[in-house]
């Protein structure tokens, strides 16, 4: 194949979707090496149908607000491709979700579950319904609306949804709820479950942990660490909470945090007790992140802008998708930043790829540094096929396993000739050649 045309052809015939684009943009010139080392994947077309998602589905979901009054939104479930497990993924509510939004999402998935060691394959789901404002009970209607729906698409052997941006436990409850009621079925249909209905422990700090861990895994091929470390955090969601829980546990000072209006600073640090107001915050309160300088006025709030001007050592980006310009990768480069490791699902843009990567500075994609939430999905799903449910170390310690594991895998495709480590080619590498080799091995279907 040649990646360029690929690129092309696809970019014709699926037009307006661009985050899509730049998806399969990351990952065909970084494969193409590998996969025309095996003539057998070019004659099954092996390309094309890793790239397009094996169906998707769109559906209206209609729902009745507070006041009465019968909304509409979309909904959607991207089952990618299959070969080594469930499609397997999250779902996104977020006003911005559209389907070019959730098909580069299901692809990045696909890469990433194969990462992990776990029998999952890749898909991804949401709507543009945002829970933002909303009162629980419109949540509830919301969630129950769009498993009407989504119910017959899904199954704990077929698809399993999870949590994403603006779907977390409370989330996962209701629809899990609902796919309950209309089946009759108590399964592990849906993973970041309660504790009190199949949950695993260490499911929500799972994906933040795992970027830590990741992060040290890479550190470490330095003799370096994390310990002393000024590391700024984006988001203040699931993700950035737990990323920043880990990097205070290992002696590193968390200056930043932020959410889609702004972002917060802290010059003396975001420790253990202001951290526990950022979660009563966001998790209780359902508050925005501003409220922090009432709270801690030493700190400042910056109002419409991201945190990647400030001074530190490491960057993780954990909020959304290009939340970091080329500009800003420049600056975080001019400023000694060392390190940028992605909780987010494709946070930086090309253009920042390309300045991390020049700069030769340690730079992880997502597909690989936040494979840690679908991991312990995946031993979560594992723990309810069993009946049985592990500790928190348990979990903790195959979560720890799995991260130096992917780690392990993107040095081993990804050492460039002078020992520059590129972890979006090992990644990608690692990622395609095991559902390529089981994609094989089923025929073409
Ligand atoms: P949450 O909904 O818990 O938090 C999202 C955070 O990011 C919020 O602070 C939100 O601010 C901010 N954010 C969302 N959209 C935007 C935007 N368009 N611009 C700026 N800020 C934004 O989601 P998660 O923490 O679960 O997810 C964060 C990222 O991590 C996403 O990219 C997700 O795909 C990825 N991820 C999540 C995993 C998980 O297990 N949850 C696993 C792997 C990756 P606001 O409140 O203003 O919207
Ligand atoms: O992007 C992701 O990996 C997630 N949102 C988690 C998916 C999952 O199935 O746990």
């Amino acid at each position: 194949m040649e990646a360029k045309k690929v690129l092309e052809d696809l970019k014709r015939r699926f037009p307006n979707e661009p985050e899509y684009h730049q998806a399969l943009e990351e990952v065909l010139p970084t494969i193409e090496e590998e996969y025309n080392k095996h003539p057998e994947f070019e004659k099954a077309n092996l390309i094309e149908r890793l790239c397009i998602p094996d169906r998707i589905y769109q559906f209206r979901v209609t729902w009745t607000d507070d006041q009465g009054q019968v909304q509409t939104n979309m909904g959607y479930r991207v089952q990618h491709n299959n070969a080594i497990g469930p499609y397997k993924g999250g779902i996104r509510f977020h006003r911005s979700v559209n389907l070019g939004i959730l098909k580069f999402l299901a692809f990045e998935q696909t890469f990433k579950n194969s990462l992990t060691t776990l029998p999952m394959g890749g898909g991804k789901g949401g709507s543009d319904f945002s829970p933002r404002g909303k009162s629980n009970a419109e949540v509830m209607r919301f969630c129950q609306a769009f498993l009407l729906e989504l119910t017959r698409h899904i199954g704990p052997d077929v698809d399993v949804p999870a949590g994403d941006i603006g779907v977390g436990g409370r989330e996962v409850g209701y629809m899990f709820g609902m796919y309950k009621k209309l089946t009759h079925e108590f399964s592990g249909v849906l993973t970041g479950k309660g504790l009190e209905f199949g949950g695993s422990l260490i499911r929500p700090e799972a994906t933040g942990y795992g970027n830590v861990y990741f992060l040290q895994e890479m550190l470490k091929t330095k003799g370096e660490s994390v310990k002393g470390k000024r590391v700024l955090i984006s988001g203040a969601g699931n993700v950035a909470q737990y990323t920043a829980e880990k990097v205070l546990e290992l002696g590193g000072t968390v200056l930043t945090m932020s959410d889609s209006d702004g972002y917060i600073y802290d010059p003396d640090g975001i420790d253990r007790e202001k951290l526990d107001y950022i979660m009563e915050l966001k998790q209780v309160m359902r508050g925005r992140i501003k409220e922090y300088v009432d709270q801690y006025p030493t700190a400042k709030y910056v109002e419409g802008a991201r945190p990647w001007g400030e001074v530190a050592d490491i960057a993780l980006p954990s909020a959304t998708q290009n939340e970091i310009s080329e500009e800003e990768a420049k600056t975080l480069v001019a400023n000694g930043v060392m390190a940028v490791s992605e909780g987010a699902n494709m946070p930086s843009t090309p253009g920042a790829i390309r300045v991390f990567q020049e700069a030769k500075i340690f730079y992880a994609p997502g597909k690989a540094s936040n494979a840690g939430g679908v991991s312990v999905s995946g031993l979560e799903m594992s723990q309810n096929s069993g009946r049985i449910s592990w500790s928190a170390e348990e979990v903790d310690s195959k979560l720890h396993w799995i991260m130096e594991n992917i780690h392990a895998n993107c040095v081993k495709y990804g050492t460039e000739p002078d020992g520059y480590v590129n972890y979006v080619k090992g990644a990608n590498v690692a990622g395609f050649m095991k559902v390529a080799k089981a994609m094989m091995a089923q025929g073409i279907v």
